[in-house]
């Protein structure tokens, strides 16, 4: 894997140190054991409230909550929670799912105006006998919960769906989460923002593992679209015994793959993590071919030693790698299209 290591302290990550600082302070550092990762370099400051989360005490399933929170409430992010680009009416619809070392497992779909998907999703794992809401269900539960609705669409997202809206064509780019391929332009793969989601997997001191995932989905989706992200073994797997894995990306390509349960899978018989992830994506491009020339998937793992890998179709995946101590590095995926 192409790596670049950025060493960032854990109190500039609470401040929420933008992406674009850490690239200016690269040098290589030993890589202890990952206690979590997520996917994008927006991952690094949700794993700084995730550490924090653990310091205080907190599990796993802390860790990759607070992790979530921090991505969804941050509205310069356009995939994530409140900011999020709306589906093609117009309308912010939320996809999140959470999974325990136990197997608990909860999930939202097309949630609106709740901006923590992730923590209603943990609020039907542990409040509900079931494993998943979506749309007006989820929306009523969260309420009754004592969420607050919100209007999640704002000025700059309503205009980029107004500006979308102009033509209409819906073309997923790859890689549009990366800072750096933002501040490149939209004529550069990923300019406008229509990739999304924020996976997380974490280690907690009692080295159990949680997971998460939350996004806002594909950007102008269609009304009712759900992707891979609130589908456990699509966008999130967790199996204690192994390790974890979370997808982001064009979803229905990972869900015809289930790509998080099959990376994890593959971890089981033997692979590292970026080899599994790599397996993964090899088996995708397998099985669609050309059709997926295009299309981003990356797919991001965390075993249970604290070894964290990623691969993907296309080039342009990062993820936040964080140790127990709070250091984050910002790793660049290696890439099938390479
Ligand atoms: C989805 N997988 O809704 C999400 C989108 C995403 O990076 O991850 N984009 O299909």
């Amino acid at each position: 894997m192409e790596s670049r290591l950025y060493a960032v302290s854990r109190r500039a990550l609470m401040a929420a140190a933008p992406v674009a600082a850490l690239a200016t302070s690269a040098h290589a550092q030993p890589a202890a054991p990952a206690v979590m990762v997520s996917t994008w370099d927006f991952g690094a400051a949700a794993n700084a409230a995730g550490i924090a989360a653990r310091a205080s005490g907190g599990s796993a399933l802390d860790m990759v909550e607070a992790g979530g929170r921090v991505a969804e409430a941050d509205e310069s992010n356009s995939s994530v929670g409140y900011g999020g680009l709306p589906d093609r009416d117009g309308r912010v619809t939320l996809d999140a799912c959470i999974m325990t070392w136990a197997g608990d497992i909860g999930a939202v779909c097309a949630l609106e105006d709740v901006v923590h998907a992730v923590s209603v999703a943990r609020r039907v794992m542990e409040r509900t006998p079931h494993t998943m809401l979506v749309g007006e269900g989820a929306r009523t539960f969260a309420l009754e919960q004592g969420f607050e609705a919100q209007t999640l669409l704002t000025p700059r997202a309503e205009a980029a769906w107004r500006d979308w809206l102009k033509t209409a064509h819906y073309a997923p780019r790859p890689n549009s989460e990366n800072a750096d391929w933002r501040s490149q332009g939209p004529s550069m793969p990923g300019g406008p923002g229509n990739h999304d989601t924020i996976g997380l997997l974490a280690i907690g001191a009692d080295q159990r593992m949680a997971g998460a995932c939350t996004t806002s989905g594909m950007a102008f989706k269609m009304r009712g679209r759900v992707g891979d992200s609130p589908i456990i073994g699509a966008g999130l797997f967790v199996d204690d015994e192994v390790g974890g894995a979370t997808a982001t990306g064009v979803g229905e390509d990972v869900v015809r793959v289930a790509g998080a349960h099959s990376v994890v899978e593959a971890m089981r018989h033997g692979l590292d993590p970026t080899a599994a992830c790599r397996s993964v994506i090899e088996r995708l491009a397998r099985l669609r071919g050309t059709k997926v020339a295009g299309s981003q998937v990356a797919l991001l793992a965390l075993d249970k030693q604290g070894r964290a890998g990623a691969f993907a179709l296309q080039p342009g995946f990062t993820f936040a790698v964080t140790d127990a101590a709070g250091q984050t590095r910002i790793e660049r995926a290696g890439a099938l299209f390479a």
